[in-house]
């Protein structure tokens, strides 16, 4: 037996009565035992068209003999049930059933007869129409990739002034992301004070004084001493890990023991991030950008303002921060499982600036 939290939203029709009718009928399936269900509750839409009307959310908990992917064709066949139209994403619905967690399993974009699956819930942590009713019934569960508990989830989007940090190896788009948030939601934007480091072509660096300034830049626009506290959220285009992340791909042993060491005393010092967005390019997307630098083109994103001059040839530009993205997505999906990571974090695909954008957007809008 799996015990799965699900999702329930509805923005269109009898809102309250396909709700109800929803979980009805999930309550009667075979191989599923309804535990717990959640009060409905009236919610702002996030994302999506604009003007669509306001949406009632849910949560319920089960427990299910069906496998993840059963499990996500009940859901659709009680959506369909229920009259849902799917020609829009994030477009109104009469119902929208969601596997938010289903025991501790991870799934990435599994794919049976057509229908792609990722568990948890890839939107989930920096969402407050998830996490509210999802807490009311079962505060104590854990997310499996965060390490925290769904209150602990919620506490963390709760915070007076939150920190989202646009987390992205330099061509990403970092800076353009956080600086279209900033805009959107009135936060204060913090810039990377200083370009990283890192060169691919020159692992087991024995100099550990350009990251550790670097590090001490980076670290004083965040001190906790200093931290506002007032109610709009700070936007940062970087995040202190990547340093980190990034030292460990470049620096011989001896210097590394000595960033980390400095690592340790500025984070002990400064906010972390609540939230991290983190931006994910394909590797033929930052081999056009890299290509751009090459021929000193100056399209967003701008690799100079980030990464300066590497020295590299263009392939091993690529490479090197194909490896690095790889190297930063491990650590942050670990939360605070492997270390100081943030306990929400929502990744964004990054080809398409104007798209992630958008995304980036509603994810921290999806914390008020
Ligand atoms: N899919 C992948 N993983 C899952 C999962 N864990 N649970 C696939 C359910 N489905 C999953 O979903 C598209 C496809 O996602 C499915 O075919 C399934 O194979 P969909 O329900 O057809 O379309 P959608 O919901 O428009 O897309 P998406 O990306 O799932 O949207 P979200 O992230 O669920 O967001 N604002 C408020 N206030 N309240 C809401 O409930 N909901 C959304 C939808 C946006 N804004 C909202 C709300
Ligand atoms: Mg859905």
């Amino acid at each position: 037996m799996a015990c799965c939290l699900i999702g329930c939203g509805s923005n269109q029709g009898a809102r309250r009565e396909q709700l109800d009718r929803a979980i009805e009928l999930l309550g009667v399936m075979p191989g599923i035992t309804l535990r717990a269900v959640s009060r409905h509750r009236e919610t702002r839409p996030i994302g999506g068209p604009p003007d669509q009307a306001p949406f009632l959310n849910g949560a319920c908990l089960v427990e299910t003999e069906l496998g993840p992917h059963e499990l996500l064709g009940v859901l659709a066949a009680v959506e369909n049930t229920l009259h849902r139209d799917r020609t829009e994403r994030w477009g109104p619905r009469t119902l929208d059933l969601d596997i938010l967690l289903y025991d501790q399993l991870v799934l990435e974009d599994s794919l049976v007869a057509g229908a792609a699956l990722t568990i948890p819930h890839p939107r989930m942590t920096t969402r407050r129409f998830v996490l509210e009713p999802a807490v009311e019934i079962a505060p104590d569960l854990r997310h499996p990739l965060s390490g925290g508990s769904l209150r602990e989830l919620l506490d963390n989007i709760s915070h007076p002034h939150l920190h989202v940090a646009v987390v992205g190896v330099p061509g990403a788009g970092a800076v353009e992301v956080a600086g279209a948030i900033a805009d959107a939601t009135l936060a204060r934007l913090v810039h990377a004070p200083r370009a990283l480091p890192w060169k691919p072509s020159r692992s087991g660096v024995a100099a550990t004084e350009p990251w550790s300034d670097a590090l001490s830049a980076c670290a004083a626009a965040l001190e906790t001493a200093s931290w506002p506290n007032d109610p709009h959220d700070t936007v940062t285009d970087y995040w202190l890990g990547t340093l980190l992340v990034a030292a460990e791909d470049a620096l011989a042993p001896s210097a590394l023991e000595r960033f980390q060491a400095d690592y340790g005393a500025a984070s002990a010092s400064t906010v972390a991030p609540h939230v991290a967005i983190l931006l994910r390019a394909s590797p033929e997307a930052l081999a056009e950008r890299v290509a751009f630098h090459a021929a000193g083109r100056k399209e967003a994103p701008n690799l100079d303002a980030e990464l300066g001059s590497t020295g590299s040839t263009g392939s091993d530009l690529t490479a090197g921060l194909v490896r690095l993205q790889e190297q930063l997505l491990a650590r942050l999906r670990c939360g605070t499982r492997g270390g100081d990571g943030p306990l929400a974090v929502v990744v964004v695909g990054a080809d398409d600036l104007g798209r992630a954008i958008d995304e980036a957007i509603a994810a921290v809008e999806a914390t008020g």
